[in-house]
């Protein structure tokens, strides 16, 4: 009886799952470019291309920064709603995260 409690205890004390999502550059687009995430997942961006890009939310919510070639960055989606983003360099570059 009390195994179950301490059991029961140990499982309400642990932090909710964060998943990270992956999205890759390439080709001067992000694929993939619609990411659905739930609020404190994060997302790595992968630069693949070689040239340098960056993902930067239109509501400032994240922003990778300039990543060179060959170059990641992992940001967290603290906020829920969608938040287009696009690539700093070459606006015609874009995506949208949904978080719930
Ligand atoms: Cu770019």
């Amino acid at each position: 009886m009390r195994t179950m409690l301490v059991l029961a205890m140990l499982a309400f004390a642990m932090p909710a799952y964060a998943a990270n999502h992956a999205v890759q550059i390439k080709g001067m687009k992000f694929n993939p470019s619609k990411v659905s995430v739930a609020v404190g997942d994060t997302i790595t961006f992968t630069n693949a291309d070689p040239m340098t890009h960056t993902a930067t939310a239109g509501d400032g919510s994240f922003d990778t920064g300039d990543l060179a070639s060959g170059k990641s960055a992992r940001v967290k989606i603290a906020k829920a709603g969608s938040h287009p983003f696009h690539c700093a360099i070459h606006s015609s570059m874009k995506g949208v995260v949904t978080a719930k």
